[in-house]
């Protein structure tokens, strides 16, 4: 074994190219290594080794090209290695990659934080504290809000998905993978209904009157910090609410002094043609949490709210070591360029108008596809059973399966496992959607 990692910086063309078996001899060999040093908590929903990836294509150490549906999550949102994040990123290491900002301070980190004032739903005067993650990012929302009120519940909705860290894995819906074998959870978190139009048929107002009675009863306004809510569930399978429910909750949070909390880390940062999904709903909410596509790649999140809220927290309450590194921030700096430069929020209308009526046309082709929802580049399938509307993970585990074969990365999402989603980068062309949608059309026909 070398101590050189395999690196190639060759152009990467936009096309998909299959040359192996999936995964290829080299892949198989990394697995191998991988096996005997990573432990198997850390999966691999497609174990192909990637190599490099530029714009919607990455490709594997065997040399196969994958038109890539997923963008690590939602992260590479304005496509892999973008030129401008790239030189951004590769300027700033070459001039300053730590001072930690607590300690002495560097000009990015307030360029984002202007930027984030800028661009989040509200006009009134924002502030932001950047950290690494977006499970870090939640958990400093609710520090936030729990010192601001001066009350410590949380309350979240039902297939919501928040993090890995001791308090997030308390918010996730689903307990398993999660959170099986690793309490004790945090206390003082509460679930309540969301808004779910397929399966619950209710309108935004009928949710949110369901989702605040459940609260007041269960909880009660007095005891409540915050109500974390991602405008469009991401995990939990692109659950676009009725619309209506997020204004009629925050109404209700300000109201009885409680602090809603936007979870914009997967449905954020220019995906769904907004810079935060909130706004397609008409939802300012009172903080608004990104990570993900913030930082083209590197390591970002960022806590932006209302000053007041924000400044709730003692001098040296906030920080750590690597939130708002210089590298990460300078990238982000170049995220937020670039969707103005490129005009980036219309190409999420763009890929949605090619997207969706393809997913529609093959949903009156095979009736398993019970719904096709979502908002710009964040479009989801649930596959059901037709006639109970029962969940049908196994298709969604089959077409995945059949589309990397085919050399298209498909991500599942959903709490029983039955959604497909996706979430390509904005920079995707017409045709490569094209492409994919036919591969996915075999994909269902030979279930
Ligand atoms: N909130 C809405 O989508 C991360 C999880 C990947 P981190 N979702 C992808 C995995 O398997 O760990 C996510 C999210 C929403 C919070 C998070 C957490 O963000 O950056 O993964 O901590």
């Amino acid at each position: 074994m070398t101590d050189t990692l395999s690196v190639s910086s060759s152009p990467v063309t936009q096309e998909r190219r299959v040359v192996t078996a999936i995964p290829g001899p080299k892949s198989q060999a990394l697995h191998e290594r991988r096996l005997a040093v990573v432990p198997v908590g850390v999966t691999a929903a497609l174990p192909v080794y990637i190599e490099r990836a530029h714009g919607a294509i990455v490709v594997d150490v065997d040399g196969n090209q994958f038109i890539d549906l997923g963008a690590g999550i939602g992260v590479t949102t304005i496509g892999h290695t973008d030129d401008a994040v790239v030189a951004a990123a590769t300027a700033q290491l070459e001039s300053l990659t730590h001072t930690l900002f607590t300690i002495t301070p560097y000009e990015s980190y307030v360029r984002v934080a202007e930027l984030l004032a800028e661009h989040t739903p509200g006009t009134f005067a924002k502030k932001t504290v950047l950290v690494n993650s977006g499970a870090e990012a939640v958990e400093n929302g609710v520090k936030i809000a729990r010192k601001f009120t001066g009350r410590n519940g949380v309350a979240v909705l039902d297939h919501a998905y928040h993090g890995r860290t001791n308090l997030t894995m308390a918010m996730n819906f689903k307990a398993a993978p999660y959170a099986t074998g690793f309490g004790p959870l945090a206390g003082d978190v509460y679930r309540a209904p969301n808004s779910y139009p397929f399966h619950d048929g209710l309108s935004g107002t009928e949710a949110a009157k369901r989702t605040i009675s459940y609260l007041e009863k269960t909880v009660g306004a007095a005891d409540l910090a915050c109500l974390v809510v991602e405008p469009i569930q991401g995990e939990g399978g692109f659950v676009v609410p009725a619309d209506g429910f997020l204004p009629a909750l925050q109404e209700w949070c300000t109201a009885n002094g409680v602090v809603m909390i936007a979870d914009e880390i997967q449905s954020g940062m220019a995906r769904t043609g907004a810079y935060f999904a909130s706004e397609h709903f008409g939802w300012v909410p009172d903080m608004v949490l990104s990570a993900k596509g913030i930082a083209g790649g590197l390591p970002l999140a960022g806590v932006t709210g209302r000053a007041d809220i924000m400044d709730s927290a003692q001098p040296g309450g906030l920080g750590g070591t690597f939130g708002g590194n210089p590298v990460a921030a300078a990238a982000a700096v170049a995220v937020f360029d670039q969707i103005e430069s490129e005009g980036l929020l219309a190409e999420a209308g763009r890929i949605e108008r090619v997207l969706k009526p393809g997913l529609v046309a093959l949903q009156e082709k095979y009736p398993v596809i019970g719904d096709v929802r979502g908002i710009g580049a964040m479009i989801a399938i649930e596959l059901v059973s037709p006639d109970t509307h029962e969940p049908d993970a196994a298709a969604v585990t089959a077409v995945a399966a059949y589309a990397a074969q085919k050399g298209v990365l498909l991500l599942t999402a959903g709490t029983y496992g039955n959604v497909l989603r996706f979430l390509p980068s904005l920079v995707i062309s017409d045709d490569l959607i094209t492409e994919a949608l036919a591969i996915i059309d075999e994909a269902f026909a030979s279930l």
